[in-house]
């Protein structure tokens, strides 16, 4: 399985470019910040948990993400593989991981991380909170994403150096510039 994980600060292009990666390369896609979503707009318990933390900027607690994610990658073993968007966000949900996929025996191929300066993804975030209806994307919230980001899931990325499944891309140009840089690394992984 070529299972990938799209990694990044709030506003990197997680989404967008997981997009194009399916498209492409016809993986199965795992965002959690559109299970949250669903679940918010389902009016579930879950959904209520976590629209407390979201519209504080803050990360939903890694027992319900893992919990989450347990009760979705069942349904996947079997697919080429999966793209995690959003997911891990800390260490213990990148451990997580690495334990969910053992049982079905396989790992992440390779982690991308979208390198995005963080003006650019101010201007990013509130350009689209004007049109997203986010609650998370007005200009109080996102600085608080972006410094959650600083402490809590940056660290995520010396897990994967670790593991020499690390990739860094220049997260900056246009769209299809970024894509052309991450096919770049998938071919060069599959
Ligand atoms: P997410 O939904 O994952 O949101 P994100 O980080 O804001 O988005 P992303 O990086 O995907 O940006 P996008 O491509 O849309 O998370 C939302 C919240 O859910 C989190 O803050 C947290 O509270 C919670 N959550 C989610 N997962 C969690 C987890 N695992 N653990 C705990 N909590 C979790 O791009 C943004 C904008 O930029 C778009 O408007 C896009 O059009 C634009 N854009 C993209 N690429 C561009 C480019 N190259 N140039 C110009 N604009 C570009």
């Amino acid at each position: 399985m070529l299972n990938v994980v799209i990694f990044g600060p709030p506003g990197s292009g997680k989404g967008t470019q997981s997009e194009n990666i399916i498209e492409k390369y016809n993986l199965a896609h795992i965002s959690t910040g559109d299970l949250l979503r669903a679940e918010i707009s389902g009016h579930t318990q879950l959904g209520t948990i976590a629209k407390s933390f979201i519209d504080k900027g803050e990360l939903v607690p890694d027992e319900t993400i893992i919990g989450m994610i347990d009760n979705k990658i069942e349904s996947l073993v079997g697919s080429k593989g999966v793209i995690f968007d959003g997911f891990p966000r800390t260490v213990e949900q990148a451990k997580a991981l690495e334990e969910l996929l053992a049982e079905y025996k396989t790992k992440v191929s390779v982690m991308i991380n979208l390198e995005v300066p963080k003006d650019e993804l101010v201007e990013r975030l509130l350009e689209r909170g004007k049109v997203s209806g986010r609650s998370d994307d007005n200009l109080e919230t996102i600085e608080k994403r972006i410094n959650v980001y600083e402490s809590q899931t940056k660290p995520v990325i010396d897990f994967y150096k670790k593991k020499r499944v690390y990739k860094s891309i220049k997260g900056v140009g246009s769209i299809e510039e970024i894509f052309g840089s991450i096919s770049e690394v998938l071919d060069s992984v599959q």
